[in-house]
This record gives structure tokens, sequence and C-alpha cells, in this order.
């Protein structure tokens, strides 16, 4: 890698990647435990950096201080952007969660496009940018995560300050069709040419980017082929780029192996009476496909009597974004399917589904994996969908069956790889998809496994974080490792 691969790293996200708990009347800071912080971090301490983001709230503690504490044991600094509530209302639920997140998965209809939020959104930005400033030097490199600070290297560059920054979005990036919908469209699109590298989770999110920009930015210029394009705009050259997100599947894997995780699996499995357990886990939020879910399961019992009493279905799904009333609403619709399907089906000694509202321990949710035959990932758009590859990940014993869907982007690098692919709004064919699955061999589950967990294994949460920064890294297109990304399987798509 060039030299320049030296450089100290400066991560920009809306959160810190640590939280603050009140433990026996103290106020503490945990540090965070997904994927991106545990592939970030080791990045962090080796090279030297810090990691920029509100800090939650907390108006009471002392935050310098904890955080200093932190940092210490860390090996890299963080620094909090404080936020008043208005900031946090008009920015965070506002503009990122009722204006972007569902544009973005194409649900324009739920969009409240506010101006108001337009406003808080650029000030937030504005101040994100200016900790950013002054914490950072103009030899590092910038790494700015997801939608909510879209404008940071437009904020920078207004201010004067020079520095490299990438970009990588979480989430989709849509179709033309869609993106046009949105009131400050161009804006948005000229700010994301302020960095040096865009980085999206699949291919089509970066084809998707590239013709929303020939639409809006007739001037720029995009050359290259495949995976990776260069774009010339005003005299700048920015590259953007498909990379697939991914999780630490060694961690995965060796948990799943942990006595005390094989012991609690035994036990869900018994408490369930061996029957086949289907799998369902997410963050409860309305691009999950949760409702529609249910109602597969509820085909798969009308269409099957044979499979009554031999399946059980089992959704766990995590708290979310309780403040907004629409994910108060989907709660409620759930609780109410849920019942009804049961009430429908269930018989002395089963029930059909369980739900469950809660976050999970590690642990307890790599039992959960463990013990599933059957994963069932259906939702209606999603970035990428971590889920799918922990719970090939945690299938050590690689006889389980992952259902993924289509609008997913786990489904590119997927499907070839032996998922099942679904269209999770045609609730019969997820329910044909699961009895053809509920009789599948045990060799061709296994076949298709031990692919899955090989794919998850490669393009692990480390080789991640190594193609952007490579990407961000090399001055020559050609350096980038092209045939390390598994994305053969999209090239039909535009
Ligand atoms: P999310 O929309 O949050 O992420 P996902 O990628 O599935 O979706 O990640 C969810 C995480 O929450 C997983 O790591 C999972 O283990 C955890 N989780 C889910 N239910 C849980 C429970 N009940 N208890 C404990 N943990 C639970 C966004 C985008 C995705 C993209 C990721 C990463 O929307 O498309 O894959 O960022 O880029």
């Amino acid at each position: 890698m060039p030299q320049e691969s030296s450089k100290r790293l400066v991560v920009v996200s809306n959160r810190l990647p640590a939280s603050l708990k009140q433990v026996e009347g103290e106020w503490t800071v945990q540090p965070g435990s997904g994927g991106l912080v545990t592939a970030i971090a080791p990045v962090l301490k080796n090279r030297g950096g810090l990691w920029i983001g509100w800090s939650g709230g907390h108006g009471d503690v002392d935050l310098p201080k904890l955080l200093g504490d932190f940092s210490k044991d860390a090996g890299y600094d963080l620094h909090p952007v404080q936020l008043t509530e208005e900031e946090v209302r008009g920015y965070y639920y506002g503009f990122a969660n009722e204006i972007i997140w569902p544009l973005f998965h194409d649900f324009q209809s739920r969009c409240n496009f506010d101006p108001s939020y337009w406003r808080d959104y650029l000030d937030v930005n504005l101040k994100f940018a200016e900790v950013t400033a002054r914490y950072s030097r103009e030899s590092d490199y910038i790494w700015v995560h997801d939608y909510h600070l879209m404008h940071l290297a437009f904020m920078l560059r207004n201010m004067g300050i020079q520095r490299s920054c990438g970009f990588f979005l979480h989430i989709p990036f849509p179709p033309p069709d869609i993106y046009l919908k949105l009131p400050w469209r161009d804006k948005i699109l000229r700010a994301l040419l302020e960095f040096d590298l865009v980085g999206f989770q699949t291919l089509r999110d970066r084809r998707n980017f590239v013709e929303c920009m020939e639409a809006l930015v007739p001037n720029a210029k995009c050359t290259g082929r495949g995976n990776m394009v260069t774009i010339e705009h005003q005299n700048r050259k920015i590259r953007a780029g498909g990379f697939p997100i991914s999780i630490d599947f060694n961690q995965f894997a060796s948990l799943s192996a942990d006595k005390d995780v094989v012991r609690m699996a035994d036990e869900f499995k018994d408490a369930l009476r061996h029957r086949k357990i289907i799998l369902g886990v997410d963050r409860l939020d309305y691009t999950k496909g949760i409702p529609q879910r249910l109602e597969a399961i509820r085909q798969l019992f009308i269409r099957f009597p044979d499979l009554r009493e031999k399946v059980t279905f089992v959704q766990i799904a995590v708290p979310s974004r309780e403040e907004i009333p629409e994910y108060h609403s989907l709660k409620v619709e759930i609780e109410q399917l849920v019942g009804e399907i049961n009430g429908q089906f269930t018989r002395p000694g089963w029930i059909p589904i369980h739900y469950q509202y809660r976050n999970l321990p590690r642990p307890e949710l790599v039992s959960y994996y463990r013990a599933a035959d059957m994963a069932l990932i259906t939702p209606l758009r999603d970035g990428l969908n971590l889920v799918a590859k922990e719970y090939c990940a945690a299938n050590v014993n690689e006889n389980g069956v992952l259902f993924l869907s289509e609008f997913a982007g786990a489904a590119a690098q997927l499907q070839n790889a032996g998922a099942i692919l679904v269209n999770p709004y045609d609730t019969e064919g997820v329910a044909k998809a699961i009895r053809r699955a509920y009789y599948m061999d045990k060799r061709e589950r296994h076949t298709r496994m031990s692919k899955l967990r090989e794919s998850v294994r490669r393009n692990n949460i480390y080789w991640w974080v190594d193609s952007f920064l490579q990407a961000a890294f090399s001055s020559q297109l050609e350096d980038f490792p092209q045939d390390t990304v598994d994305f053969q399987t999209e090239s039909t798509s535009t």
C-alpha cells in the first residue's frame, strides 16, 4: 500500500462508539460492541486517531473527564459533539429519520419534508465540522459515516479547512425517480461530491448515485467501469465505489461454540420440543418487513397444514426509535398480528409464533442463531443487513438455511453463495420456499451453508475496512483490488 496509508484516521459518526451508563449511581462509559467499533478500533489504536460523535445527551455528567479516562484505555481519543434537545429533534428525529431514512428506503409516502428540519441538519453538520476542524490535522484522513452527516466535507471546505475526506453510506442510495423527490436534492448531491471517496454498500447503490449525479450535475463527468468509478467535478477527482460491510466472522463463530452458548441453544431447543425453528431478528423498523413476514408464516400454516406443530417461528425485535409515533404504531401492529395468528393456530403444547421485544446480550443472541434451523431475513429494503451474515457465522454445524430478501444489499453477495432469495411482498412465495427448505436434504443444506460461511469469513469486517482505506489512499484506480469484491452477481442490474 502507498505510504499515505499511515495517515492518522479520524472517524466521524452520528453517535460515539461508547455509551454512558449509570452503575451504582456513578456514570461510566461503556465501549460500543457493534461491528463498526470492533473493526475500526484496532485501526485507530494502531495508526493513532480519534472518533468524533454525539454523546447522546446527559447534561449532568463531566463528559470530558469520563471520555478522557475511556480514551486512555481505548488507545484513541473520543471527542463529543454536544447537541441541544431542539437540534436532536430537528436533525436526528426530523431530517435523518423522517426524511432521509424513509426516502432512501423507497418509502417516500412516509416522508415529512419539513423545511425546518433541513436548517437543523445544516446547523448540526456545521457543529460536527467545527469539532472535526478543531481536533484534526491537515495530514489526517477523515472518514465520515452515514446519512446524518452528508454535508460534513462541504462544511469543512466552506470553512477553508483542507482535509482528505471519505464518506460511507450504510443505507441504500435510491434511484433517480425516488431521489429527485428530495427538496434539497441538488445541495445534498453536490455536498457528497465534496468528499474524495464516496462508498456504498452495493454496486447498485453506486450506480443509482451516478445516475442521480448525471441528472442533477450535468457538468460532472464519470469515467471507469466496474465497481470503482472516478467523477471529475470542478477540477477535482472524486472516487465512488461499492464496499459491502461485514462482521467479525471469527468472533461470532467462536462465541457460537462457547459452552454457555451451546447450553443456552440446547435449552431453547428443548423448550420448543425440538420442532424446527425459523428465526427472525431485527431492529423494530418498518423497513424490515416484519408484518409481511408474519403474513408469510400465516400462509405457511394455511397452505401447508402438514407443517403445523412441526415448526415454530421466533421473532426477536430490538426496540428502536421509540420516540417516533410511527415506530410505536408498528409495534402495536406486530403485536396484534402475532396475537391473531397464534389465536388462529395454537394447539395444546404448540404456539406457532414466539415474539420477543427486547435487546439481547450478544451470547444469548448467538445462542438463538445457533439453535435456528432457518433464518428468515426479509427486509422490504436494507442497505446490507448484518443479521444475515451473523446467522451464517454462528451456524457452526453448517445445517441451517438462510432466506434472504431480494431487496437486502447482502443479497448481491450471498445469492450465489447459497442463500435462498425471496420477495418479501410475495407471502405465498415465502411460505412455499420455507416448505421446500423444511424437506431439503441434509447434504444440500450443508453445501449451501458452508459456501455462505466461507463467503462471510473471507469478506469479513477487517476486509471491509482494508478495502475502503486502500481505495482512500491509493492514487491509482487500478490499485483497488476489484476482484475481491463479490459483485459478479449484480452485473445484470442497473
Ligand atoms: P440496521 O438497520 O440496524 O443497520 P443490521 O445490519 O441488520 O441493521 O444490523 C442490526 C444489528 O443489530 C445486528 O448487528 C444485530 O446483531 C443487532 N440486533 C438485532 N436485533 C437484536 C436484538 N434483539 N438484540 C441485540 N442485538 C440485536 C444499518 C443498515 C443496514 C446495514 C448496517 C451496517 O440499515 O442495512 O447493514 O447499518 O452498515
